[in-house]
């Protein structure tokens, strides 16, 4: 299934235009895309600052559900968590960045998807 470019376009005007609107502070940073495939997140690795806001747009171009669940890094808490997205699906999510720096734990939780690679990074640096 093709995922329809005008969606993502407007998806990514309207991020920018919330932005713009927004008045300034809070260090929120919209227009970022993860693609979610089988089985796989792209890119597997982000970078953020302490505290700050991501507001991400998850794009299942996958044949398969995928989720998003972001952990602490104690590796079981869950600091965010984004149930199933349909495959052709593209879904808006608003993830505080933790305010601790170091490497965070990004799977799919989806039975097997983690084990076949489903896994990505966020790395926390001031
Ligand atoms: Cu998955």
């Amino acid at each position: 299934m093709r995922w329809p470019w005008m969606r993502v376009m407007a998806l990514l005007m309207g991020g920018l235009l919330a932005a713009c609107g927004g008045g300034g502070g809070g260090g929120a940073s919209s227009g970022l895309v993860i693609e979610m495939g089988d089985l796989y997140f792209k890119p597997n690795v982000l970078t953020a600052k302490p505290g700050q806001t991501l507001e991400i747009t998850l794009e299942n171009k996958g044949a398969l559900e995928h989720n998003f669940v972001l952990y602490d890094q104690d590796g079981k808490t869950v600091l965010f968590e984004r149930d199933n997205i349909q495959p052709g699906r593209a879904v808006k999510v608003t993830v505080k960045v933790p305010e601790k720096p170091g490497n965070y734990e990004i799977v799919c939780t989806v039975p097997g998807h983690k084990e076949g690679g489903m896994v990505a990074t966020l790395r926390v640096q001031p």
